[in-house]
């Protein structure tokens, strides 16, 4: 697999300050397929560095010039869609398909939309006797987690450059890759040296240094819950924005009045892309009790279709796998009922867990409760509906949510739920709709207009 032996700075490709290189790992083979340069601080310095001399010229481009090259940026991932599709097969082990349509064709139309949003965005407005002009926050550090590779990036990096900021890019370990080939297009696309940078290296190494890092004004974060934490301690302390994508359990609530045959098929299906590595994953499936045991045979029947190795990929590592196996020896230690799955490796080699379903899932189990991150659904009888509020909204997290049922009642349902984003009878991606957390889920969103104003902030002038 093609790989750079450099960072990206400054407007171009550098040699790293240590020799020290990061194996990437096919996660379906357990095959090493590339090194990237493992970057310490000093190449974040230089990094950041780069980003705050390439900062005022970028923040001072019309917001028409900046929109120009985001569209050049899009068309020139566009240009990369194949091989930025076959990448993330590589170092995600995700099955083609899934791989050219959502990890590739949905970043894609998110840097177009902010292409228009940056054309668009009133940057200057009249209120009253003033006039408040958006601005943008001076340099992002952007630390990316492995889920969604292309995706992430550019959540992070279009609305921020629509803004007018400069950015430090610290994508996963696991996929530094995709970063390179973005890197790629940005540089194609003829932004002005220095407005995006990449570091590719260690989370405690480099992605520590970069979040720390003085001459950083805003970290934008999306990963795990811990290291968020971390984050968002580190920002307070320095007064600097953050913005936080974490976890999310999300409920998929199904109510009497639903089409349940429907509701089934597409709530498992919803866990099993991407191999359930998604943090707005409808993992648990609440169903009234009348409808429990039909809806388990249809959830068992639906999960039989995905078959490892072929619809469903691999986990991104081995690390994941464990814990994803660790989660279901608990589920069943725990009393819940197991439908199909289980722990038992489907495959021999590669980092596959079997698509698994528990039923008799009460919503104080640990499974009901923590983020899983696999291939794992449970199904959670409620009583009412003022039960399946009180078991929806009864967990931490609050990212994300589906509501299947009559639409005025579903919709009254959803507004009752804390959580950012709920889809109503199984809802369609919308790039310009605000994306992020209630609760521990984080602080901040991404895409649209709300995205954008998280990398602005406000002057306003009185007259
Ligand atoms: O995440 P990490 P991991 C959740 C999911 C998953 C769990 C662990 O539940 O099972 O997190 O995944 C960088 N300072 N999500 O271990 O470590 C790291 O290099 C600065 C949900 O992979 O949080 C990577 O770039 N940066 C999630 C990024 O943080 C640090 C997506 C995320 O990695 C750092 C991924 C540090 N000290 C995992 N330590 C979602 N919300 O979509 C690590 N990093």
């Amino acid at each position: 697999m093609k790989a750079h032996d450099a960072m990206y700075i400054g407007g171009e490709w550098r040699p790293a300050a240590s020799t020290e290189t990061l194996p990437v790992t096919d996660p379906a083979t357990e095959q090493v397929v590339a090194h990237v340069p493992a970057g310490t601080a000093e190449d974040v310095d230089a990094a950041v560095r780069a980003a705050r001399a390439a900062f005022p010229g970028w923040a001072a481009t019309p917001p028409a010039e900046r929109a120009a090259r985001i569209a050049a940026l899009r068309d020139a991932l566009a240009a990369r869609a194949e091989e930025i599709a076959a990448t993330v097969t590589t170092e995600l082990g995700a099955p083609p398909q899934l791989a050219a349509a959502v990890h590739t064709g949905l970043p894609i139309a998110v840097a177009g939309s902010y292409a228009e949003l940056a054309a668009t965005h009133p940057f200057e407005e009249k209120v009253g006797n003033s006039t408040v002009y958006s601005e943008p926050v001076g340099v992002v550090a952007a630390i990316t987690p492995w889920n969604y590779p292309l995706h992430q990036i550019v959540a992070k990096v279009a609305p921020a450059l629509a803004a007018g900021c400069a950015i430090v890019l610290k994508p996963a370990e696991d996929t530094p890759l995709t970063a390179q080939l973005f890197a790629e297009a940005v540089h194609e696309a003829g932004l002005p040296a220095g407005v995006f940078n990449l570091v590719t290296g260690l989370g405690p190494v480099a992605g520590q240094a970069l979040a720390e890092h003085p001459g950083v004004d805003l970290v934008s974060f999306t990963g795990s819950t811990a290291v968020g934490r971390r984050i968002g301690a580190l920002a307070g302390g320095a007064v600097k924005r953050v913005a936080l994508e974490l976890g999310g359990k999300s409920a998929n609530v199904i109510l009497p009045s639903a089409d349940l045959g429907k509701a089934v098929a597409v709530g498992v299906a919803n866990v099993m892309s991407n191999s359930g590595q998604t943090c707005s994953a409808w993992t648990r499936m609440l169903v009234h009790t009348e409808q429990y045991e039909e809806a388990v045979a249809l959830a068992a029947a639906a999960v039989a279709k995905y078959v490892p190795g072929e619809r469903v990929g691999p986990l991104v590592n081995a690390k994941q796998r464990d814990r994803v196996r660790g989660y279901i020896e608990q589920g069943i230690a725990e009393g819940a009922r197991l439908v199909a799955g289980g722990p038992e490796a489907p495959h021999a080699t590669g980092y596959y867990v079997a698509p698994t379903v528990f039923a008799d899932v009460t919503p104080d189990m640990t499974i009901a409760q923590e983020e899983i991150f696999g291939p794992v659904v449970s199904i959670i009888r409620y009583e009412d509906e003022a039960d399946a509020l009180a078991i929806a909204n009864g967990t931490v997290y609050g990212l994300a949510g589906a509501v299947w049922g009559e639409e005025a009642e579903a919709v009254a349902f959803a507004r009752r739920m804390e959580t950012g984003q709920v889809d109503i009878n199984g809802g369609r991606f919308n790039p310009l709709a605000p994306f992020g957390g209630w609760k521990q889920s984080g602080v901040g969103r991404e895409l649209g207009a709300h995205g954008l104003a998280e990398y602005l902030q406000t002057k306003s002038l009185q007259f």
